[in-house]
């Protein structure tokens, strides 16, 4: 499907490109390239993520390159060389983890291509191979996560908790920064005692079977499963309802993402609370790909704003999310 699909866009391109196509008589040469190499599929956040990027770039009249690399750091670095063998104005990318970039970026500066990072961040010694980085305060997420279990666990009048955690894909930025976040803001409250942490890998059916490994293991004395996204939440719960517990009661349930299924799942109470992450950074990626190619300057670290979603408000309130 999504190779039909970057099919059908690479042919565009190219008739944009030779300026065959109806694009060359609108905008002539100005017109703007991005080659945009996603992460995968692994989630209602990714997909709402891909969507709104690809609606933004419609909006805007770019010219949009999507590649799909189906989790794998490999097929991104073949997209990157795609994107540079194409030319494109900007390379645009979301890195599945943070290390192991430096070669394929040192070729897309010498190129002179410049790199716009959304979503997730790299880790590098060297300087200048990425713009700026548009994507979520995920250190911002975890504190924000944890503010909410103490205020829970105040209410409860917990004396100890014991919490396991789901994490996102080893070694992304989402992981790193949303567990950094929590376990600093936790830290200095003396009844949190964390069980064991795992990767889920953003992934449903790694949350299914994370969540199994800990009832076996730890059975009723879990109080709180921290996981790092929607879908490995809701891969968690039906094993949590098999093993006679109910989610939202007997276990404390906290997730991020903010996507649909979860805010149906908070309403009926087997989530209880649910940070926000938007996938919606489309349009400041259209914006600041313009900019760049103007020649302006573009802020190097863009945030969206985020809230929380949990049983501490009116969650029939909540509007239609969207993703
Ligand atoms: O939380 C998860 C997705 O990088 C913020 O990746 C993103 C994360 C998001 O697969 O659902």
């Amino acid at each position: 499907m999504f190779r039909k699909r970057l099919c059908v866009i690479s042919l565009v391109l190219l008739l944009v490109l030779t300026g065959c196509g109806k694009g060359g008589e609108e905008k002539g040469d100005t017109r703007l390239v991005l080659g945009f190499s996603q992460i995968g599929s692994e989630s209602a956040w990714r997909i709402g993520n891909t969507r709104d990027i690809e609606e933004q770039a419609a909006a805007y009249g770019i010219g949009l390159m999507l590649e799909n690399a189906n989790q794998k750091q490999e097929n991104q670095i073949a997209a990157i060389r795609r994107f540079i063998a194409y030319k494109v104005d900007a390379i645009v990318f979301s890195p599945v983890v943070e290390e192991g970039w430096d070669n394929v970026l040192l070729e897309a500066k010498d190129a002179g291509i410049p790199v716009i990072l959304v979503d997730r961040d790299i880790n590098t010694e060297q300087e200048g191979l990425t713009t700026c980085l548009i994507g979520a305060d995920f250190y911002k997420e975890g504190v924000m996560a944890a503010e909410y279990l103490i205020r829970k666990a105040d209410s409860l009048g917990l004396e100890h908790v014991n919490i396991v955690e789901i994490t996102g894909t080893e070694h992304s930025t989402p992981m790193r920064q949303r567990q950094a976040g929590f376990m600093d803001t936790i830290a200095g409250d003396p009844r949190m005692n964390v069980l064991e942490s795992i990767d889920g890998d953003f992934l449903k059916s790694r949350g299914a079977e994370c969540m199994r490994y800990y009832l076996q293991k730890y059975g009723d004395t879990i109080d709180i499963v921290f996981s790092h996204n929607d879908e490995m939440t809701i891969g968690a719960l039906p094993e949590i309802e098999k093993a006679g517990l109910v989610p939202g009661r007997d276990i404390i349930i906290i997730s991020i993402d903010g996507g649909q299924e979860a805010i149906d799942v908070l309403k009926e109470g087997k989530i209880n609370c649910v940070v926000e992450c938007t996938p919606k950074l489309g349009k400041e990626l259209m914006e600041t790909a313009i900019k760049l190619k103007n020649g302006e300057k573009v802020e190097p670290v863009i945030h969206p704003v985020e809230q929380v979603f949990s049983d501490e408000i009116n969650v029939s309130a909540i509007a239609p999310r969207g993703y």
